[in-house]
């Protein structure tokens, strides 16, 4: 009797606490289960960390939603497909480590990788207005590396209008440690051993229409302009950190 009544209360404390666990679950995760098949977290489609109108009035919630519930939830699929096929251990196995390797892997994995990556990342680096700046060290590398911050957005500015067609700009961590201005096709990244410009992405604005195209249509320059309100210059100040601290 007594090994019933334990065990009886064994199982309401589990059972409770899987239902707090469960009540808790971001209601984005419980309708995309197919995204969080995998083990890793740098694998599978994290929750956003804020609602799909936070970034109003410069990104609308509709494209917030189309872009996080469909676009980036397909990356994430697909990317578990293509782990499955390629036999990539993802409880063995960094996302980013895959990334350095991609030349080794089918068009699927370099799209899909590139994808998960770049999303996550992406909205990340986004934060609720009003508009930030950067400080400390990472202040002083930009003014170092492009003058200003102005000539660095300029820059950077520049990368994503002349990106033809879908793809990234990217501001990076060279090698050497310095900063760097690049974009990418399609959704490569500066990760990949087949990138132009090779170091670690510490910024990178989406230029794919389906970013933009609902609010903005064809003014990807009033699109690029309005996200300067939204990046989170505290996550890109520690990526920088992180980046120069491996070198
Ligand atoms: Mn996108």
């Amino acid at each position: 009797m007594k090994n019933q009544s334990q065990n009886r209360r064994q199982f309401l404390a589990k059972t409770g606490k899987a239902g707090i666990a469960l009540a808790s679950m971001p209601l984005l995760t419980k309708i995309m289960p197919d995204a969080t098949i995998l083990g890793s977290s740098d694998f599978s489609q994290q929750a956003l960390p804020y609602s799909y109108t936070a970034l109003e009035p410069y990104i609308d919630a509709m494209t917030m939603e189309i872009h996080y519930t469909k676009h980036a939830a397909t990356y994430a699929k697909n990317l578990a497909d293509a782990c499955v096929a390629e036999k990539v251990d993802t409880s063995n196995t960094s996302l980013s480590s895959l990334l350095n390797n991609i030349s080794k892997y089918s068009p699927k994995m370099r799209n899909n990788a590139g994808g998960h990556f770049n999303h996550e990342m992406f909205w990340q680096l986004m934060k609720p207005a009003p508009a930030t700046t950067p400080s400390g060290v990472l202040a002083e590398q930009i003014n170092k590396t492009f003058g200003s911050l102005t000539d660095f957005q300029k820059a950077f500015g520049e990368a994503a209008k002349a990106r033809f067609g879908s793809g990234w700009a990217w501001l990076l961590v060279k090698a050497d440690g310095s900063l760097a201005v690049s974009s990418t096709p399609n959704q490569d990244n500066p990760l990949m051993d087949i990138a132009e410009v090779k170091g670690t992405p510490i910024l990178g604005l989406d230029v794919w229409e389906h970013a933009y195209y609902l609010k903005y249509q064809n003014k990807r320059p009033d699109y690029i302009n309005a996200w300067w309100n939204l990046v989170n210059w505290d996550f890109v100040q520690n990526k920088y950190q992180v980046a120069i601290t491996q070198k």
